[in-house]
């Protein structure tokens, strides 16, 4: 099965200009109960690396651009986002870092969870640990 999942949106925009549209259950494979964006991310900083035991997230650039890299333990993959049309699925246990982001970068991304600090695993050897008793 491929670590990189990609989430085409249609792009409903005309002359106008873009639009783009989420629907949780349909374009995206989940009930969506969180949504958060990281924005104005300082030059060189590098986010992420920890992975979630439970939780299903969809991560878009609506602006700008950062790379991801996602690692499930066995396979390590990097993809750029940036498209406001082109998401990546992060699924529950992989590890994921996002680098490389430009100074107009904002990342949104659609969690099926609410917030919970006790499903993240912040620690590479545990999730590498975790990871291989699955
Ligand atoms: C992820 C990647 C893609 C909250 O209180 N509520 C929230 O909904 C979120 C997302 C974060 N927080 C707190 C937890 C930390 O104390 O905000 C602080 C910064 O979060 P963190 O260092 O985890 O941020 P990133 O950018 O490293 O990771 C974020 C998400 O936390 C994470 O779930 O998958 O983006």
């Amino acid at each position: 099965m491929s670590l990189v999942k990609i989430v085409e949106l249609p792009n409903l925009g005309d002359d106008r200009g873009g639009l783009a549209v989420i629907e949780g259950g349909k374009t995206i494979p989940f009930d969506i109960k969180r949504t958060y964006y990281i924005y104005g991310t300082k030059q060189g900083v590098s986010r992420g690396f920890h992975a979630h035991k439970e939780l299903k997230q969809v991560a878009f650039c609506v602006s700008g651009r950062c790379r991801l890299v996602m690692d499930d333990g066995l396979t390590k993959k990097e993809v750029w986002l940036d498209s406001p049309l082109r998401g990546v699925q992060i699924p529950a246990m992989v590890w994921h870092e996002m680098h490389d982001f430009s100074q107009d970068c904002v990342l949104l991304v659609l969690a099926s969870e609410y917030y919970e600090e006790s499903d993240y695993i912040r620690s590479y050897e545990v999730f590498k640990s975790h990871s291989q008793l699955q």
